[in-house]
């Protein structure tokens, strides 16, 4: 069978009624691209001298690594002359990048968190970009973030790549889920994985057990259901994951079932979780989504919430629906 690398697939979906417009289609190529440059120089590491600090802060407050700023230039050097974009955000930067005045703009907003769980990254385990693409509001010519605020169901498109054994561009525009896998010799992403679906029952669980003391009632409830195992309400044995690098996460979910959680927690009360929703929360819950599968904040879904700010933060629970409905009921009790 030929291979379908990733330009073959979004132009045969570029023909089929109306699913993928030719500047959206462009748009998810160059990010792809992009994705390639940021693995090669995530697979280089100390052969590079890229890994690190760099001595620099990110508007999260968060020291930024070496490769932080390395993949954010990758991503931005890739998409500002395109002509599909009104602006771009990212976790690395406080304001949206406004398309320098000698390039054409387009409709879409382009939201990224460039090298996702990048504190990994000097202890050599897998790490991932997650994007997210947005129409820009009818009018607006220099968008501010404002035009960015939207809920999650706009979006027209979203994926990940994740930098592990194999790179993976993971990717949905609404219809279903596709996982390409990097072919280093050729330099293409190849289709691998066809119409992903998360399984709808799991027995492993990701959270970081080391915040238990701070969690809500509902998220200590069930991981004590889950930890009773077989003896306990739930009836079964569970086992448990934490990577610390949410791309890494979502990918094994969507790969073998699970339910992640970051829940907000009572270290910082005034936030309402760690992960972002315009460029965590919300690209993964549209993924997770179109596999099959279930987010929501405890509450809602992720995808229904009105963001308030570029960098606000959101409660997340996603994958396997069982499990995402049930911790998302405990809430509701
Ligand atoms: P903690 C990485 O910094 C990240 O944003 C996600 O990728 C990951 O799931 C989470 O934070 C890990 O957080 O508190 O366990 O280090």
């Amino acid at each position: 069978m030929s291979r379908i690398t990733l330009s073959r697939f979004l132009i045969e979906q570029q023909r089929k009624a109306g699913t993928l417009p030719p500047e959206l289609r462009l748009l998810i190529e160059t990010v792809g691209r992009a994705c390639k440059a940021i693995s090669y120089s995530v697979n280089k590491g100390a052969l590079a001298g890229i890994l690190g600090e760099a001595g620099t802060g990110n508007i999260q407050g968060e020291a930024q690594k070496k490769l932080d700023v390395i993949a954010n230039d990758f991503l931005l050097d890739a998409n500002e002359w395109g002509g599909s974009l009104a602006a771009m955000a990212s976790e690395e930067m406080e304001l949206p990048y406004h398309i320098p005045g000698e390039y054409p703009k387009g409709e879409y907003l382009l939201m990224f968190d460039p090298l996702d769980g990048s504190s990994n990254i000097d202890v050599n385990i897998s790490v991932g970009t997650i994007f997210s693409i947005l129409r820009c509001p009818e009018g607006i010519d220099h968008p501010t973030q404002e035009a960015f605020l939207q809920p999650g169901t706009k979006q027209v498109a979203a994926g990940y790549t994740v930098y592990g054994p194999q790179t993976m561009l993971v990717l949905t525009f609404g219809s279903g889920v596709h996982g390409f896998t990097l072919d280093r010799e050729h330099g293409s992403f190849v289709l691998t994985h066809s119409d992903m679906q998360v399984p709808e029952t799991t027995q492993e669980f990701a959270i970081n057990m080391s915040n238990m003391r701070h969690w809500e009632a509902p998220v200590k409830r069930y991981v004590d259901e889950m930890l009773a195992g077989k003896t306990g309400p739930l009836g079964k044995d569970y086992n448990m994951r934490w990577v610390a690098s949410m791309v890494a996460e979502v990918h094994r979910i969507i790969t073998r079932g699970g339910i992640f959680m970051y829940p907000k927690d009572a270290r910082d009360p005034d936030k309402a979780g760690k992960l972002r929703i315009m460029y965590e929360g919300n690209p993964m819950a549209f993924i997770i989504e179109q596999a099959g599968g279930a987010a929501t904040n405890g509450y809602q879904r992720i995808m229904e919430i009105q963001p308030k700010g570029l960098h606000e933060r959101v409660a997340v629970f996603l994958g396997s629906k069982e499990e995402v409905e049930r911790i998302t009921a405990y809430h509701q009790q």
